[in-house]
């Protein structure tokens, strides 16, 4: 018989009060027999009390009487459990009658527990670097469901846990681990919470590691930095699960990981500013070539400035900037705190503050291996005009941001009268 989706509890059987009425003889359930298997239910609190009745079996029997016997004792007589509980029965020995087990908190004799098992890792399959997070997900369930499941665990490197990257969360404890070199002992911390567990070959972020339940599996969601001595073409990942039985299953080999070496990033550098003194009137345009470089090539640069100012800050200047991710020029006001106009090299539009003004039209952009070169056009105006020297500055940064700070690279004149 099956019983789904029920609640089966609360049940109270009290012994008679003569003959074979007994000493609690019978069970607040009573004679489910044969085969039973018992879905998305909860059976419990269910009790039998002692009768003042003579029979010889005085509360021999359980709570629940003859579930899952056929009545010949025999012993194709099952109690399948899926998503349910059976628990605090009181009185009595057992679930199935004459098989003795202590019902009280339990999950009777030949009642079948469920088996964990590993579902799925994705990614199965990845390379990534020493030194940079790798996300696995990881799902795992148990026949009786997430909520069986004890601990869960991620294997990667070999099956022995020596020299690799063993890591494990504790369900009913809520705590992540990681084991050390040997494959022995733990470090634990909670999800969530701003921890790096490590040993030799890698860390685990606690902090971005996270647990949920989906449906009737647990998803563990590891966040692990490989360290270069973890360094493979091949290190297989592995799933473990063990339910609240001690029933085990695994480590799985669910696929495989190549780890290469940490990822390198060369700082970017100034290069030449052409030329690098001028004494030109206000109100004319000048170009003026600037060279960025990335050993890791131009297309590793991510950003670059000119600034011409009175003193190298960048308040009352004009202040330029190309972003080469978005291709797009740029000027700031005239506090320096902000970008005040943007827009495309080669489109017809002229930027400008109270200092001077950008001609995007004849301002080019060119990359040719190590090498950024920017020939900025830059009309000063009156305003900006004086005898003093203006003091030409500017700074490149990478994808890394990895930064080459302002420099001096030239003085401009920016005479006060056309002569
Ligand atoms: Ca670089």
């Amino acid at each position: 018989m099956t019983i789904a989706e029920s609640n089966l509890q609360g049940n109270v059987a009290t012994g008679g009060s003569g003959g074979m009425g007994g000493s609690g003889f019978g069970a607040a359930l009573f004679n489910l027999n044969g085969s039973v298997t018992i879905i998305d239910s909860t059976v419990k609190d269910n009790v039998v009390t002692g009768g003042t009745g003579t029979a010889e079996n005085g509360m021999a029997d359980g709570a629940i009487y003859n579930l899952g016997y056929d009545g010949n004792l025999s012993p194709e007589a099952t109690v399948s459990l899926i998503r349910s509980t059976i628990t605090n029965t009181v009185g009595g020995k057992s679930i199935v009658h004459k098989r003795p087990a202590i019902v009280s908190g339990g999950l009777s004799n030949n009642a079948t527990l469920g088996e964990p098992s590993v579902v799925r890792l994705t990614p199965a399959s990845v390379t990534s670097a020493a030194g940079s997070a790798q996300s696995f997900a990881s799902v795992y369930t148990d026949a009786n469901g997430y909520s069986t499941l004890k601990t869960v665990e991620f294997i990667a490197g070999p099956g022995s846990g020596v020299g690799a990257i063993w890591v494990k969360f504790d369900r009913i404890k809520n705590l992540l681990s990681i084991y050390n070199d040997a494959g022995v002992g733990v470090k634990s911390c909670t999800p969530g919470s701003a921890v790096i567990l490590q040993n030799s070959q890698g860390k685990l972020n606690c902090g971005k590691t996270s647990v949920k339940k989906s449906g009737m599996d647990l998803v563990v969601n590891w966040s692990i930095i490989p360290k270069a001595a973890f360094v493979s073409p091949s290190q297989p990942v592995a799933m473990r699960a063990t339910n609240t039985s001690d029933v085990a299953v695994g480590p799985v080999v669910m696929g495989n990981w190549t780890i290469l070496e940490a990822n390198t990033n060369t700082p970017p550098s100034l290069g030449s500013l052409t030329p690098d003194t001028l004494t030109s009137p206000f109100d004319v345009p000048q170009t003026f070539t600037a060279i960025y470089s990335d050993p890791d090539g131009y297309a590793n640069i991510k950003k670059v400035d000119l600034r011409v100012s009175r003193t190298g800050g960048g308040a009352k200047a004009i202040w330029m900037t190309y972003d080469r991710n978005k291709d797009q020029l740029s000027i700031y006001n005239n506090a320096g705190t902000a970008v005040l106009q943007s827009c495309t090299p080669g489109s017809a539009v002229i930027l400008q503050n109270s200092q001077g003004k950008l001609d995007c039209l004849l301002t080019t952009i060119t990359g040719l291996d190590d090498e950024l070169t920017v020939n900025w056009n830059i009309t000063p105006k009156a305003a900006f005009a004086s005898s003093t020297p203006k003091q030409v500055g500017a700074r490149v940064k990478d994808n890394s941001n990895a930064l080459d700070g302002w420099t001096l690279l030239g003085s401009w004149t920016i005479e006060p009268t056309i002569e």
